[in-house]
């Protein structure tokens, strides 16, 4: 089954074109625009780790190699698509135009983090793992019946395809013929978890036979062979030719969340061969002319500010507004909640 899925590639770990059929499609444009978006949610992500160490946020879940994956599949969306995330896949979202701000705002408890900015379709990130598919296929078959050319994007990890909402997604935007791109991001582990452990597939892309949807292998770390691939489903999606599930294959560099330490589960030489994919859109510009040693300087100048910024903007936000935590549970509050909150702001005059 696993040669039916070969990983596709249009740049290998030297930063070569592997496949020349994109000599003319690919441009300096789309390229600076993949480096940058992957610089950009790079230096969030750090910038989060080292903000959790010092006490200023909370739990965090790292992405640092899976930048092509996130950027590449964003970037393929259309503005008025869905998105539907879960707790990792924040590259993705601020891609995506979600705010930096309020991303930082998310990890930090706040309602307030879960907004999208008007006009973007931006789902919470599910933290229940794999919850977020049957909603992708539903608001996929909403844009069906209005008849519009929208489609919706699910990101989820290996793991999340152990689960029944998984396979009821897939079930359901597969008898439907709903315009959604699964999208899988598979770094090998669910937490401490390895694949092997969890499934007898070799891939996950195989798992769409089942659904007699296309099952797409890429190599999640070549972030034009993410896009183009995320592009190719989006069109069929659009074209009224149903879901397709992509697999990317990445790797996860660092902990599951700042909560978890890899070195008790993953052989430390685990991964060490594999090129970052920064390193390898670098290779790949040097080798074709697209370095621009200033236009990088000032990209890494603005994406410091604008991290700068956001973290100094969520410091300062407004204190929460303690309602908040009882308010968005259920559309009418239970008698033993609507007591609860009535006594904590008792409690709070009081003091
Ligand atoms: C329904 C459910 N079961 C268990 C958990 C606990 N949990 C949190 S993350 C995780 C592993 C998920 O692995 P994967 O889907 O591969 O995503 P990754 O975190 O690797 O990106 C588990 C089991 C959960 N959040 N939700």
């Amino acid at each position: 089954m696993e040669q039916n899925y070969p990983i596709k590639r249009i740049i290998d770990d030297k930063g070569i074109l592997v496949d020349e059929s994109y000599e003319q499609t690919i441009n300096e444009e789309l390229v600076k625009d993949l480096y940058y978006n992957m610089l950009r949610i790079r230096t969030y992500d750090r910038k989060s780790i080292n903000l959790q160490r010092q006490g200023r946020l909370g739990t965090y879940a790292p992405f640092e190699g899976q930048e092509a994956a996130q950027v590449g599949s964003a970037l393929a969306l259309e503005e008025n698509d869905w998105v539907f995330p879960t707790y990792r896949d924040h590259g993705a979202t601020l891609t995506f135009g979600k705010s930096m701000t309020r991303t930082f705002l998310y990890w930090n408890g706040r309602v307030e983090g879960c907004v999208p900015p008007e006009g973007r379709n931006i789902f919470p990130p599910a933290v229940p793992i794999a919850t977020q598919l049957p909603h992708a296929a539903g608001a996929a078959w909403a844009e069906k019946l209005r008849g519009t050319k929208n489609a919706s994007i699910a990101y989820f990890g290996d793991g999340a395809t152990s689960e029944g909402d998984f396979h009821e997604g897939l079930n359901f935007a597969s008898v439907f013929k709903v315009p959604v791109v699964f999208f899988n991001q598979n770094n090998g582990y669910a937490i401490s978890v390895p694949m092997e452990k969890q499934m007898n597939s070799k891939t996950i892309a195989q798992k769409s036979v089942a659904y007699g949807m296309p099952g797409v292998r890429i190599d999640g770390n070549d972030c034009l062979a993410v896009y183009f691939e995320t592009k190719k489903a989006f069109d069929r999606a659009r074209n009224g030719d149903g879901p397709t599930l992509i697999e990317a294959v990445t790797w996860r560099k660092g902990a599951h969340t700042t909560a978890d330490d890899p070195s008790k589960y993953r052989p430390a030489e685990q991964g060490q061969h594999i090129v970052d994919p920064m390193e390898r859109m670098e290779l790949f510009m040097k080798n074709y002319g697209y370095w621009d040693e200033q236009w990088i300087e000032e990209m890494k100048e603005k994406t410091m500010n604008e991290v700068e910024e956001a973290v100094e903007e969520m410091e300062n936000y407004p204190a929460p507004n303690v309602e908040d935590v009882f308010d968005h549970v259920y559309a009418v509050m239970p008698k033993q909640l609507a007591e609860q909150k009535e006594s904590y702001l008792a409690h709070l005059e009081r003091r």
